[in-house]
């Protein structure tokens, strides 16, 4: 595997380069741009410019979270091969640039979901937390709203206020959509892609549904060992693979993880790990990535990343708000940092053991 951390660009991310540079063991960073539209192409110059400043740094890219899908494409409206072509050009000029792996989401109008993004842990930090009690009390049309002013002033991603403020039509948008239509329309979409992937070795790798059920009624199918097998055979092609997002997946506790990595073998491409405490079944915050300061087991995990052989980027993901740290809820530099070192030191340790 290699270490990397997340990384919003100059301008949108209060973490620098530089930084990123002096954390042990990180080399690359996983980065995006992040002021492009979803449907929009990305320019080879521009993805140029981002890789020469990342690697003047010290550092390279080593995938791309996210390049955003379109609303047209998930829904399936007659538009959407433009967006889709739009998309597979965007995958050329990455592919042209040398960068092979793209991770995305299929979720409908909300990208994750959290209900705070403050929360005061017993140590004083600060973290994301979801508790289902007030999602069904909230109309959904308010999220954002609701949790903006806790943000530090940050856009959250998939939760740009232009898009925010289309809320309502884009409820409207998803009303026929379900679960089968939304497969359906995945699969159209990776059909079209597959021929660019294949030409220019891109590992489209998709993140799960977060919380990873269903919230406001809205279809959600990227939530289980079930659905992501469904998934990989409905277009059986390497390059069609998964994000093996641990807290995402680890929102419903009848996934179980590790077993969940050993079933997965060779169809993961990119991997964001952390830890999870859970108050009950519905109520959980984004604890540090340490076992022992929330509810999963950090080792199990990575000895089945390393028991499948994976070979992809890593990277810590949601840290705490620490130290008096002014950043993006779950994108400080601090706790991200803890969290790289710490599974490292795992890393470090299960690949000793194993001599
Ligand atoms: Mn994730």
């Amino acid at each position: 595997m290699e270490m990397t951390l997340r990384w919003f660009g100059t301008g949108f991310d209060t973490v620098t380069l530089k930084q990123i540079r002096q954390i042990p063991g990180v080399t690359g960073v996983i980065t995006t741009l992040y002021d492009t539209e979803p449907g929009e192409v990305w320019s080879r110059e521009r993805i140029r410019a981002l890789k020469e400043e990342i690697s003047a740094s010290g550092l390279h890219i080593s995938g791309i979270e996210s390049v955003n899908i379109h609303d047209a494409i998930k829904v399936g409206t007659p538009d959407r091969d433009k967006y889709i072509d739009n998309y597979i050009e965007t995958l050329e000029n990455l592919g042209k640039e040398d960068i092979h792996l793209v991770c995305y989401n299929f979720m409908p109008v909300f990208d994750w979901t959290r209900t705070e993004l403050a929360r005061v842990r017993p140590d004083g930090s600060t973290v994301l937390a979801y508790t289902q009690k007030a999602i069904d009390s909230l109309d959904p049309e308010k999220m954002f709203e609701s949790i903006k002013g806790d943000a530090n002033g940050a856009i959250l991603p998939g939760w740009e206020p232009e898009r925010m403020a289309k809320i309502k039509e884009l409820f409207d948008m998803y009303k026929d959509v379900d679960d089968e239509k939304l497969f359906a329309n995945l699969k159209y979409f990776l059909e079209r892609i597959m021929p660019v992937c294949d030409k220019y070795d891109i590992n489209m790798a998709i993140h799960p549904d977060d919380p990873a059920w269903s919230v406001f009624g809205l279809p959600r199918i990227i939530i289980n060992l079930e659905n992501i097998q469904r998934m990989m055979k409905m277009v059986d092609n390497p390059h069609n693979g998964v994000t093996f997002c641990a807290g995402s997946y680890g929102t419903n506790r009848k996934n179980d993880l590790p077993t969940m990595i050993r079933a997965l073998k060779g169809r993961i491409h990119f991997a964001h790990v952390r830890n999870l405490k859970f108050n009950s079944d519905d109520d959980f915050e984004e604890a540090a990535h340490l076992s022992s300061d929330g509810s999963f087991d950090m080792y199990e995990i990575m000895k089945a990343l390393y028991d499948i052989d994976f070979k992809g980027p890593i990277r810590p993901d949601h840290g705490r708000m620490i130290w008096d740290e002014v950043a993006m809820p779950g994108y400080g530099l601090y706790d991200r940092a803890l969290g790289a070192t710490y599974l490292n030191g795992l890393w470090e340790a299960i690949c000793k053991s194993q001599r």
